[in-house]
């Protein structure tokens, strides 16, 4: 192993797989934290995974991967488009990280257009399902020396 990456889905991600198929496809969130497990397992990482509908949660399990991770993968949920302070915690830890939508942002309304991570993010995968979180994690592992 090489490291550590910490994978973070936000507000309502727990949702995946039941709802919405059409927008978010059928892979439940376990499948989703599998998968980005068996992509960081190929390139020598492991993988520790949370998911929470509480934004404070999330900014301290931000906080906690300064202890143990080398890189971080987020899928912010609705907090893209709103949260200063998610923000402000992942500049804080100062940790590379990946920006993950699973759908299509740009094409969908005006309101998700907007993140206020895309300017901070390392890497950025936007619209390729969940399939999306490997690429982030490949990306992200051929910038970690
Ligand atoms: O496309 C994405 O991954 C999003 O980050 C998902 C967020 C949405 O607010 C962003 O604009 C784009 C919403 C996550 C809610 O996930 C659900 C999954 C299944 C059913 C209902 C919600």
């Amino acid at each position: 192993m090489t490291g550590r990456i910490l994978l973070v889905n936000g507000p309502n991600l727990n949702l995946l797989g039941s709802r919405e198929p059409d927008v978010y496809g059928t892979a439940t969130l376990t499948d989703v934290e599998d998968l980005t497990r068996a992509a960081a397992a190929e390139v020598g990482f492991d993988v520790r995974a949370i998911q929470s509908n509480h934004e404070g949660v999330l900014i301290d399990a931000i906080h906690a991967a300064r202890e143990d991770c080398v890189a971080i993968v987020i899928n912010p949920g609705g907090l893209t488009h709103t949260s200063v302070s998610l923000r402000d915690a992942l500049t804080g830890v100062a940790l590379p990280f990946a920006e993950v939508h699973i759908s299509d942002v740009y094409a969908r309304e005006e309101f998700r257009h907007h993140s206020y991570l895309h300017d901070v993010a390392t890497v950025r995968v936007i619209g390729e399902g969940v399939e999306g979180y490997a690429s982030a994690v490949r990306q992200l592992a051929a910038l970690i020396p």
